[in-house]
């Protein structure tokens, strides 16, 4: 007669058998992840840097922008990108970045830590919505993105110039998820404009610091090609 006994385990559930023990994945603590989005970095981005960062399994589902009409019914709120946990879904990319970045310690080491990196997100962030990412009109796209480039840009970088100070990282004493957003948004924006910072040494050299962790690095490697 085979006798198993069950318990907990940090990465899931032991059942041992007279001395054996075996790794089951029924009931498994370890999550299974599940990221959607388009095939671009876009507002996934900054959660496929968490999990490359934090060595998380995941998959990187990206659906083709033709297959978006049939897929748009079926995901909650009609908007991507969303992860599923487990088959729990959460959808908006910063809540979904927040949850990974507090999972692997990303997130800031106190509250206050905790506070002013979700607070440098979402500046950047309240920055990249400025932007009509889908506008069809190229005339009017362009000319809106040239006028945010020119006019709004300068303002955000010297603040988080600022900000940054001469410090390795925007917060605490070493990296969050504020400085992959840094990272992946202006990535996006050095695009549009190769010289949009170049008055700015230390938020380059922030994105060479976060570029040169040897996760990231991999990363973006091997990432998909994407124009954004
Ligand atoms: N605030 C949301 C915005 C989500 C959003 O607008 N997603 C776009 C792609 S970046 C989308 O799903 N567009 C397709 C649609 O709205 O049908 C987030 O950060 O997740």
């Amino acid at each position: 007669m085979s006798l198993f006994h069950w318990g907990q385990h940090s990465e899931g559930l032991l059942c041992t058998e007279e001395g054996t023990t075996y790794h089951c994945t029924r009931g498994s603590s370890m999550p299974q992840y599940k990221l959607t989005y388009f095939n671009l970095r876009g507002r996934a981005e900054i959660s496929r840097y968490l999990f490359a960062y934090s060595g998380k399994k995941y998959e990187d589902h990206r659906i083709e922008v033709a297959d978006w009409p049939k897929v748009k019914p079926t995901i909650p709120f009609g908007k991507v990108p969303i992860l599923e946990v487990d088959g729990v879904t959460i959808h908006q990319s910063l809540a979904i970045a927040r949850y990974l970045a507090r999972e692997s310690g990303l997130a800031g080491q106190t509250p206050v830590e905790q506070a002013l990196a979700d607070a440098i997100v979402d500046t950047i962030d309240d920055f990249m919505t400025l932007f009509p990412w889908a506008e069809k009109n190229q005339d009017v796209r362009k000319q809106a993105f040239d006028d945010i480039l020119t006019n709004k840009a300068p303002e955000l970088l010297k603040d988080l110039d600022t900000f940054l100070g001469d410090n390795t990282w925007l917060v605490g004493e070493s990296v969050t998820w504020a400085d992959f957003y840094w990272d992946v948004c202006s990535t996006t924006l050095l695009s549009c404009k190769p010289d949009l910072a170049d008055n700015y040494p230390r938020l380059l050299a922030l994105r060479d610091r976060v570029q040169a962790l040897p996760a990231i690095a991999a990363w973006i490697q091997k990432r998909p090609k994407t124009i954004m």
